[in-house]
């Protein structure tokens, strides 16, 4: 999987993309991050990648040549599954959502920023528009991370334990059950009997009605689905 990241802050993206996981799963050769500054794109003397909006609105507008030299550019070297806009008016980013895009082979992340990006560059060029929830990020950057994490992490090979991504809270729309490590007895504050009885089949019912009973109290949205 290779993700193209294109935003106004790249250094925001650089701690999180030469990190742990992330990092891993590179130099493994099973995924390529790339970080793209708009900037370089521009056509502009001053670099300037936004400017007054039409109509007399208040904020600054991206403009439309610096995206779509930058997007360009990047197609004409390969073809892209999805070239993605994160938005807060965007499709709600969830689970489903980063199984799907996990499969993908080339995925564009374009990151909004200031009031927005002129709008014929999402009638035009955008093929996915995504928001990580129902609250206003100063910019794009943090949601880019947030849905290029959710998505390399499925990828085959990237997390040791292979079982470990399906097992996660959200892929059967049930919450993870507890986890603990040693020691067994901490201060007094004991672990599960069950847990040290080396019964797979008690332990894994045991898993399950934990998961059952936490998603009933903590999502039971999830149950009703
Ligand atoms: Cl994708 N961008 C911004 N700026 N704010 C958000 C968001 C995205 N998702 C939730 N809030």
């Amino acid at each position: 999987m290779r993700i193209d990241i294109i935003t106004v802050l790249p250094e925001m993206l650089e701690g999180f993309v030469g990190t742990s996981i992330l990092a891993r799963a590179q130099k493994k050769g099973l995924v390529e991050i790339h970080v793209h500054n708009l900037r370089d794109y521009t056509t502009d003397k001053h670099r300037r990648v936004d400017d007054y909006p039409f109509g007399g609105f208040a904020g600054m507008v991206m403009q439309c040549q610096p995206i779509d030299a930058c997007i360009s550019a990047l197609k004409a070297e390969r073809d892209y599954d999805e070239i993605i806009f994160t938005t807060p008016d965007g499709e709600q980013f969830d689970q489903p959502m980063a199984n799907t895009l996990s499969m993908a082979k080339n995925i564009i992340i374009l990151c909004g920023h200031y009031k927005g990006i002129d709008y014929r560059i999402r009638e035009h060029l955008i093929t996915k528009e995504i928001s990580i929830g129902d609250y206003v990020l100063t910019g794009g950057e943090l949601a880019a991370a947030v849905i290029a994490d959710a998505m390399v992490r499925l990828v085959p090979g990237v997390i040791g334990d292979e079982q470990s991504a399906l097992s996660d809270s959200f892929q059967d729309n049930l919450l993870a059950a507890p986890v603990y490590t040693r020691p067994a007895d901490y201060k007094g504050w004991k672990v599960p009997e069950i847990l040290l009885s080396g019964h797979d089949a008690k332990i894994k019912e045991w898993e399950l009605s934990q998961s059952l009973e936490r998603t009933r109290r903590l999502r039971p949205d999830l149950l009703k689905e």
